[in-house]
């Protein structure tokens, strides 16, 4: 439709790409995450600088909205995820996303996409994929886009395949997205441009954001990886971590929006 059509630019620039600062990560992480530089942990206090820096979007649950919303400048788009998980149960236990918000409530603070997570393989998979289902029908028919964390997660996968970022399992999820309704997908690392070339393929047209990832100690190598997300035609990145765990992420948000909408080479974009 129009709207989601509309609302779906205001996330992306016209390369059709965008850098997404992510931050649900007091809920499904822990405040612990914030350690590292704690004021952090005020949702405002990071919205302000991110937004000042220049990133082009922003994520996060109901509840931080309703607090740091006002931060996230109008003309910019504010993805509002609906589901999560505490990292409070034993790991084998957190195979399962939950609904802790509604899309009705999401459109009345303003959301211009709502967000939700779908472990592809968990034994779960099944509860994710109609949780989806639903808050993509009731999304979609409001006339807001859908954007699905596709995350290939569980048992079987690490059996079956070594690890959650083998590209078949990542390009299954990401095709799984598409397939389900989603407008956005978020996903992992591949760990190489020609396997992520593959998952961006698989999603058909449909826009491909690189799940940040925990912090590396070298912001290069962050941008490297950003940069080859770009190169093997992915729309750009949702970045939580590598953004929020340093004093000041505005060189970084900087370097990174010349490696996603100016195709700067990593090296180069951490010098300007
Ligand atoms: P990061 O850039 O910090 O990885 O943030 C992206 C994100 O998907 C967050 O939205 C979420 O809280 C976190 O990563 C989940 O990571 P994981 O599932 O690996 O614990």
């Amino acid at each position: 439709s129009v709207g989601i059509r509309r609302r779906l630019k205001r996330f992306f620039r016209r390369d059709g790409r965008a850098l997404i600062f992510a931050m649900d990560h007091g809920f499904e992480h822990g405040p612990t995450d914030f350690e590292e530089y704690w004021e952090h942990v005020n949702p405002k206090i990071i919205t302000r600088k991110v937004m000042r820096a220049g990133v082009d979007g922003v994520m996060m649950l109901p509840g931080l909205v309703r607090l740091a919303g006002d931060e996230v400048k109008p003309y910019r788009g504010l993805m509002i995820k609906l589901t999560s998980k505490t990292n409070l149960r034993p790991k084998d236990e957190q195979l399962l996303q939950s609904q802790l918000g509604f899309v009705e409530d999401a459109i009345k603070l303003g959301a211009d996409a709502i967000a939700a997570t779908v472990y592809w393989g968990s034994p779960q998979e099944d509860v994710m994929m109609r949780q989806f289902a639903e808050i993509a029908s009731y999304a979609h028919n409001m006339g807001f886009p859908v954007v699905q964390f596709a995350y290939p997660r569980g048992p079987y996968i690490n059996e079956k395949y070594g690890k959650k970022e083998d590209y078949r399992v990542v390009m299954y999820g990401a095709r799984a997205a598409v397939e389900s309704g989603a407008d956005m997908i978020k996903t992992y690392w591949t760990g190489s441009r020609e396997t992520f070339t593959k998952v961006v393929d698989a999603a058909a047209g449909v826009p491909v954001l690189l799940s940040g990832g925990a912090k590396t100690e070298n912001p290069v190598d962050f941008l490297r990886v950003v940069y080859d997300v770009i190169e093997a035609g992915g729309a750009g990145a949702v970045v939580g971590r590598n953004i929020f765990q340093r004093e000041n992420p505005e060189p970084l948000i900087k370097a990174l929006i010349r490696v996603i909408h100016r195709n700067e080479e990593p090296e180069e974009a951490a010098k300007a």
